[in-house]
């Protein structure tokens, strides 16, 4: 099969206008400045055979489970036609009305009740077309675990149906359609800039056309999805497309109710083991920095994965990977330190493109770890702000069953699957004058909306350092709550 690249078929969607720029009127009355509708695709044969290519090399790669496929009416429906047919696989057709006469079925094709039924989708905003079509498979006995879209809005989607138990694979997301569009130079920077703030400022779980579809979903989590409500660590950890790594991380912060993540920098490989040790009951992370160690061992890293162990708490070595995937791939697993062989979670600046990221998947994903991006920083002047982050972000969701979260001063997406971790805390505002910034555990987990807070000096330069880890622990949760609380859970 020829091997299409998504960013090839992004430019032909901009050639034929199934991608648009400009000012449009969605169902609901808003305003948008894309317009996405690939209903156009049923008259470029060739395309509309790549899109099913893609569409269906995705089906391949997840290796998806399913015994018959139902496009979602009317633009999906050639398309899954040509997967069906290319492929031999049954099908199913979706009426949107009943036929007033003859048999009446909304579902037409033969299946056997309990049959699995795969979605294809061409565009997701909210994922309430998906919805729709898959309570009309349910009522005939079908079930739908999974659906495969070409584009996504990134609105709320993923979240909301991942809420209704549908895992959503996306081909091409709405910030990766900018940028190749951009480097394309169809759409200027200004206009890319334009389109980015609407997603962001409308991504909600909440949409006008997301109704009440009563399909036995736990009231309150719908609820929650509905009202653009979080949701909690909890069930965040349940999430179908959650990061096996950041959901245990989820879990743990709830068991030990602890948001505290441990900047252990000290320099005496004996001390470290003996912070993690005290404090370990307190933190559901410990960070290190194992190259201002003055006396590294293996028998350190031993150790200290005992005490993870133990205290049950996560190892996420700060080392701030920033080299080409080669390079990064030596770095990650070599060298003295090995630190793939001892850190659950690492981060990788964005600087170098994508390729960072590739080379350490090569050799975390395997052994089940997981790498966080940064996407801010809080150092003054820091220069990750603005597009850069937004960058890091679009990089964050094409690799996910990598990228776990990210480092950041604020929430940068609403995908809960995605960890936000910030540093520069301590209880009183201010900086140390060399640059870091502080601000305060309740304003980085309430206002912010972070996840994690990430404490060094706050705590090792305290008198009592168990002490002080307790009370940013407590502070932290209580911030937490507080936001859960008023966000309705
Ligand atoms: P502090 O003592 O709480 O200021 O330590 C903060 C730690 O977090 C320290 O190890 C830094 O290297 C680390 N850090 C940070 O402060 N800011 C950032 O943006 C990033 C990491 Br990324």
């Amino acid at each position: 099969m020829e091997n299409i690249s998504i960013e090839s078929l992004i430019v032909k969607l901009h050639d034929v206008s199934g991608v648009k720029f400009g000012e449009y009127k969605l169902k609901s009355g808003m305003l948008t400045p894309i317009y996405i509708d690939l209903r156009v695709l049923v008259s470029h044969p060739a395309l509309m055979k790549q899109v099913s290519s893609v569409l269906y090399q995705r089906v391949q790669d997840e290796g998806l489970q399913f015994d018959t496929l139902c496009g979602v009416p009317y633009t999906a429906l050639p398309l899954a036609t040509i997967i069906c047919s290319t492929h031999e696989l049954p099908m199913l057709i979706r009426r949107k009305e009943a036929k007033d006469y003859g048999t009446k079925r909304l579902v037409e094709g033969s299946f056997r009740e309990g049959d699995i039924c795969l979605i294809i989708e061409d565009t997701v905003t909210t994922g309430s077309s998906i919805l729709e079509t898959a309570e009309v498979l349910y009522k005939e006995g079908l079930k739908v675990t999974d659906a495969v879209v070409l584009m996504d809005r990134e609105q709320g989607a993923v979240e909301m149906l991942a809420s209704r138990g549908i895992r959503l694979h996306s081909i091409i997301s709405i910030f990766k359609l900018l940028e190749v569009l951009q480097e394309a130079e169809r759409i200027d920077a200004k206009t890319a800039q334009r389109v980015k703030k609407f997603i962001l400022d409308n991504n909600t779980f909440g949409h006008k056309d997301d109704h009440d579809h009563g399909n036995g979903v736990p009231a309150t989590k719908k609820a929650c999805v509905e009202k653009n409500v979080e949701l909690s660590y909890a069930d965040r950890a349940e999430l179908p497309n959650v990061h096996p790594l950041a959901s245990k991380l989820l879990k743990t912060m709830e068991e030990k109710q602890s948001n505290l993540c441990l900047s252990a920098d000290v320099t005496s490989s004996e001390e470290l083991l003996r912070l993690a040790d005290s404090l370990g009951p307190t933190v559901c992370m410990l960070k290190t920095h194992v190259d201002i160690l003055k006396d590294y061992t293996v028998a350190f890293t031993q150790k200290l994965q005992a005490l993870a162990e133990k205290h049950n708490f996560l190892i996420f070595e700060d080392r701030k990977f920033a080299d080409i995937g080669s390079t990064v791939k030596h770095q990650y697993e070599g060298g003295m330190y090995q630190i793939s062989s001892w850190s659950h979670i690492v981060n990788a600046h964005a600087v170098p493109g994508p390729g960072v990221v590739k080379g350490l998947s090569a050799v975390g994903k395997p052994l089940g770890r997981g790498c966080l991006l940064i996407a801010q920083m809080s150092s003054q002047g820091s220069l990750a702000t603005g597009d850069y982050t937004q960058a890091v972000l679009a990089m964050a969701e094409e690799q996910s069953d990598f990228v776990i979260g990210f480092i950041c001063g604020s929430k940068i997406t609403k995908k809960p699957e995605f960890i936000h971790m910030t540093p520069g805390v301590q209880m009183q505002a201010g900086g140390d004058g060399l640059g870091q910034q502080y601000t305060t555990p309740e304003e980085v987990l309430y206002n912010k909306g972070s996840d994690v807070i990430v404490v060094g000096r706050g705590i090792l330069e305290a008198p009592d350092r168990l002490k002080a880890a307790e009370s940013y622990r407590k502070s932290g949760w209580e911030a937490y709550t507080k936001r859960l609380g008023q966000s309705g859970q």
